[in-house]
């Protein structure tokens, strides 16, 4: 007998804030669009996230639609995923505050990111900024994710989605799927180019990123600049040549070729050359998405047609989690 196997579910966000980059891109976004031909996916733009550090309310908003319009130009199909505002769908702040009751103080202090934030926010250590991974967990666990496509720096955060989905379940029966990360082999951390021992960061200094939407020009010079060695050898070794081998994995992200097909192909020749192949290469990968990325941005209608049924119907599907989740919890019955 023919058994008919229901598709995984994938959920993933990004957050509004700055500039997305080339990190944000290779670590996460271009992983998406291949993820709609085997799955239920879910694709959100995480507003909540970004205002727990301070936002000015225009660049947020503007930052939003930039974002969508990003998700868009990168190969997300609307007829295959959910696109949608995470604000739009009130299910996820409700169910962010249950998980709170069931999260210890000890294991949101832990975590790495609020470390780092703290430090760079250093005047604005808000709730928002703890509770964060809480947030972050009920937007997974509203639509029974099975797998979240993410940078290597989040896989702390989803190891606490699934202590805290345990913890719920071990109390309360299967209300939640318990998700698994997802992170690409190559270059699931691209680091700065100023300091290859950073992850390239939306909150660092623009000449440390490639942003996904740099002129040709900008990010041919940006290569160029980046920080290498005096060595002239292009061979992988992060911890010796972390410059290098950080452009290497870029090279080998965006064009498929493996290191050491890299370091034969640069053999005895000068970082010039190399950079050059780079940021061809980098160039190659980003015009189309730019073009694309102009002509959808321009389109209000469309983008305003993408969020209102992304919404609607994310809002459904979280809905069902919560009945059940307020079920168990035990509060009031919305009807006697
Ligand atoms: P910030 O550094 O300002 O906190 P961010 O650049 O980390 O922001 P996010 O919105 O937090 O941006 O991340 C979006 C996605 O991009 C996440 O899946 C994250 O893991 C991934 N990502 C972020 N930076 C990198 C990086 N340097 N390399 C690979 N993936 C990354
Ligand atoms: N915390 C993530 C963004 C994020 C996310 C999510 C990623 C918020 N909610 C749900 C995957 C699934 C970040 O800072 N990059």
């Amino acid at each position: 007998m023919q058994t008919i196997e229901k598709k995984k579910t994938v959920f993933s966000g990004i957050q509004p804030t700055g500039n997305l980059h080339l990190g944000n891109y290779i670590g996460a976004l271009r992983n998406f669009g291949p993820l709609q031909e085997e799955y239920n996916c879910l694709y959100s733009i995480v507003d909540l996230h970004a205002i727990t550090v301070r936002q000015n309310p225009t660049e947020l908003r503007q930052n939003c639609l930039k974002l969508m319009s990003l998700y868009l130009a990168c190969g997300l199909d609307p007829q295959k995923s959910l696109i949608y505002f995470q604000s739009h769908v009130a299910a996820h702040s409700e169910l962010a505050w249950i998980l709170n009751c069931y999260t210890y103080m000890g294991e949101l202090s832990r975590m790495t990111q609020f470390k780092d934030k703290s430090q760079k926010h250093a005047e604005n250590i808000n709730v928002g900024l703890f509770a964060y991974p809480d947030l972050m967990a009920a937007d997974i666990l509203l639509y029974q994710t099975d797998l979240v496509p993410v940078g290597n720096d989040q896989k702390q955060h989803i190891e606490l989605t699934r202590d805290v989905a345990e913890r719920f379940n071990s109390v309360y029966g299967d209300v939640f799927t318990v998700p698994q990360p997802l992170i690409g082999k190559v270059g699931a951390r691209v680091m700065s180019l100023s300091d290859p021992n950073r992850k390239m960061s939306k909150s660092d200094p623009e000449d440390t990123f490639i942003a996904i939407l740099d002129d040709p020009a900008i990010i041919r010079k940006k290569v160029r600049r980046a920080v290498t060695d005096s060595e002239a050898l292009v061979k992988f070794d992060v911890e010796n040549k972390p410059g290098v081998s950080n452009l290497m994995s870029i090279y080998s992200a965006v064009t498929g070729k493996a290191f050491d097909a890299i370091e034969a192909e640069f053999e005895g020749q000068g970082y010039g050359t190399f950079k050059d192949a780079v940021a061809d290469a980098v160039i190659a990968e980003l015009e189309p998405i730019q073009n694309r990325y102009k002509q959808i941005s321009a389109d209000k209608a469309y983008l305003n047609e993408v969020m209102t049924s992304g919404a609607e119907r994310a809002a459904k599907i979280a809905a069902r989690t919560m009945s059940k989740v307020r079920r168990k919890v035990g509060l009031a019955p919305t009807q006697l």
